[in-house]
């Protein structure tokens, strides 16, 4: 099944959206496989913004994603890279379509409220990168009608 590795950046935490987009992605069906809040630093942000590190807005960048921690998150599910960068919306958040993440709560081109892997060979570099094994977690989701079935026997 495929992976796709979100953060919610510092700016999603400081306006508390969190939850309003984590249940985006749970109503969707995306199975969230692991989850911790951790500090981005130099290093981390180094590796996951590498394809940026020249651009004259880097500096800025890397402020405003260390103004606070960020939630990390690894999400299953079928076709689930394409499925969480369709919920999500493009880069800027004064050109994503509402109804997406961006388009609905940014209006901005740098504070984005979230991320989101592009493609399954990012998605699993992404995921090594901010997990360990032991952080991930294999469960099968309770089938609640097979429950309620075995009851009515
Ligand atoms: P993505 O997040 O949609 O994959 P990328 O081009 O990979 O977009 O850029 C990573 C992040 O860098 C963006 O989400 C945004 O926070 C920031 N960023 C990208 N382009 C700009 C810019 O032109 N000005 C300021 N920040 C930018
Ligand atoms: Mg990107």
């Amino acid at each position: 099944m495929e992976r796709s590795l979100i953060i919610f950046k510092p700016d999603s935490l400081n306006r508390a959206l969190v939850g309003e987009i984590l249940h985006r992605f749970e109503r969707k069906g995306l199975k969230i496989i692991g989850m911790k809040m951790t500090y981005l630093d130099d290093d981390l942000l180094g590796q996951h913004y590498f394809h940026l590190k020249d651009k004259p807005f880097f500096p800025r960048l890397k402020r405003f994603m260390q103004s606070a921690p960020s939630i990390v998150a690894v999400l299953e599910g079928n076709n689930v890279i394409e499925v969480v960068r369709n919920l999500v919306g493009v880069t800027r958040g004064y050109e994503a379509l509402s109804g997406t993440v961006r388009g609905d709560y940014s209006l901005s081109g740098q504070c984005n409220v979230i991320h989101a892997s592009d493609s399954p060979v990012n998605a699993e570099l992404e995921i090594s990168r901010f997990f360990n094994h032991d952080e991930l977690f294999n469960y099968e989701k309770i089938d609640l009608e097979y429950i309620y079935a075995e009851d009515e026997l």
